[in-house]
């Protein structure tokens, strides 16, 4: 798909190359930071994407697609409403869960369902729902290999290698849309996502998102390179302890596309959707450490709101730092207050000394026997998320819809519970403490 995308999209490929080259510059700099990388074995994967994103028409689709990501290992994680933030999708992250699958390959695909229910014109809404209906958007190869490793508990090498290429075909772009110009302009009209998701013979991936050591310098490196970033960096301001998530992205290309009226005389217009886009991973925060981000980031907006134009970019980046203070920036600050999820292990001492190890975490840490680590994040955030989507579709396109938010409705659509973040991340924690206490009891057994 990387590949594939870099030729559709090539100022994609020119992202990448500033991105492996800021990383290779944030290494020179810190030695320690690149033995700490290869410690937990995410070296080797350093530059390579992280996620992409794509953007679903209907509940068949969506259930399809659930399970054709079940045959790599991506679980649906998470709900998230975008509603709220003027765009008529609500979405899940399909993702590896685990250390291990996590370790081996963090690729996520952050899916959307288009909302036709927040469509106000109800025959546009029907014609788009008939559009939808009728495009296949898997092919057969792709269909028939999800049912034989759900039959079978997998596949072997060379149907995966099939599975891949079939299934690579769902994320392919298409020049020539599904519907005819007069469609367009008025799908396009009601929202430029309902063009973007109703247009097309099926779902292109609209970016992918490589990782990143150091988002600012790339965020102010990409106009020397010829590529046009959005205004400001989303999610958490620029600390010496990274929370969450912070991404940015370039703005969407304006790309042809040939439009087929009734007629059938072809006419030539283009459609702007796909971008590339820079992520910055910080540790993963409990529910009270996510409810201060969302206060913090709130009471932000509120003194400045980013505007899309980047205009007051750098008020707006003063202001989150300075709404950001009261959020603890030590990695021991943030576990006193247990604001964040961290994996615990035993120090060197720890694995050579006896210790009881009934006695309590601070004082296991107190007396050097075992330390902590922060847990990464590996979802998103619908505020940022909004973020993106707003500044791929168009700087013109904010648009208010009622909240409302439809978990239930998105879950019996795809067929399945989406698994809860928090849950999975004090799993993490959970365990890597057992292991600790487990560790300890049998050194002095
Ligand atoms: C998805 C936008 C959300 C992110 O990184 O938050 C996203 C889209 O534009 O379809 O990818
Ligand atoms: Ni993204």
């Amino acid at each position: 798909m990387s590949a594939m995308y870099r030729t559709e999209v090539p100022a994609y490929g020119t992202l990448m190359e500033l991105v492996g080259q800021v990383n290779a510059e944030t290494f020179a700099a810190d030695p320690a930071l690149r033995a700490r990388l290869e410690d937990t074995d995410t070296l080797e994967r350093l530059s390579e994407e992280r996620h992409g994103a794509i953007r679903l028409g209907t509940p068949a689709e969506l259930s399809m697609m659930r399970r054709v990501f079940a045959v790599m290992g991506m679980l649906p994680v998470g709900y998230y409403d975008l509603s709220t933030a003027g765009v008529p999708v609500h979405s899940t992250a399909f993702r590896p869960v685990g250390d291990a699958a996590l370790k081996k390959n963090p690729f996520r695909v952050f899916t959307s369902l288009l909302r036709l229910d927040l469509i106000a014109d109800e025959s546009l809404r029907d014609e788009a729902a008939q559009i939808l209906s009728r495009r296949r958007i898997f092919t057969g190869g792709a269909i028939a290999l999800t049912e034989k490793a759900e039959k079978q508990g997998g596949l072997d090498g060379a149907d995966a290698e099939r599975f891949v290429a079939e299934v690579l075909e769902t994320f392919r772009w298409h020049d020539k849309a599904n519907v005819g110009p007069d469609m367009y302009r008025r799908l396009h009209d009601a929202h430029r996502l309902i063009a973007d998701v109703v247009s097309f013979k099926g779902p292109h991936i609209n970016h992918l998102t490589p990782r990143t050591l150091d988002i600012d310098a790339v965020q102010a490196r990409m106009p020397d390179y010829g590529i046009s970033p959005k205004a400001t960096i989303e999610g958490p301001p620029t600390r010496t302890c990274a929370i969450l998530l912070r991404q940015t992205s370039f703005k969407a290309l304006e790309e042809p596309v040939s439009f087929q009226a009734e007629d059938g005389s072809w006419h030539e217009g283009s459609h702007t959707a796909r971008f590339g886009e820079i992520e910055q991973r910080g540790i993963a925060l409990t529910p009270k450490g996510r409810a201060l981000y969302d206060d913090l980031l709130n009471a932000s907006r509120k003194i400045i709101r980013p505007a899309a134009d980047g205009s007051n970019a750098a008020e707006y980046e003063k202001a989150l730092a300075e709404a950001f203070v009261p959020f603890p920036d030590t990695w021991a600050g943030i576990r006193a207050e247990g604001l964040g999820y961290f994996a615990y292990s035993l120090t060197a001492k720890g694995r050579r000394t006896r210790a009881d190890a009934s006695l309590s975490l601070d004082s296991l840490i107190a007396d050097g026997l075992v330390q902590f680590d922060p847990i990464v994040y590996e979802d998103f955030l619908p505020v940022s998320a909004a973020g993106i989507f707003q500044s791929n579709l168009g700087d013109d396109a904010a648009q208010e819809f009622v909240a409302s938010p439809n978990q239930q409705r998105f879950e019996v659509d795809l067929g399945a519970r989406v698994l809860n973040e928090f849950d999975h991340y004090a799993g993490i924690e959970q365990a890597s403490i057992a292991d600790v206490r487990q560790m300890l009891s049998s050194a002095q057994a």
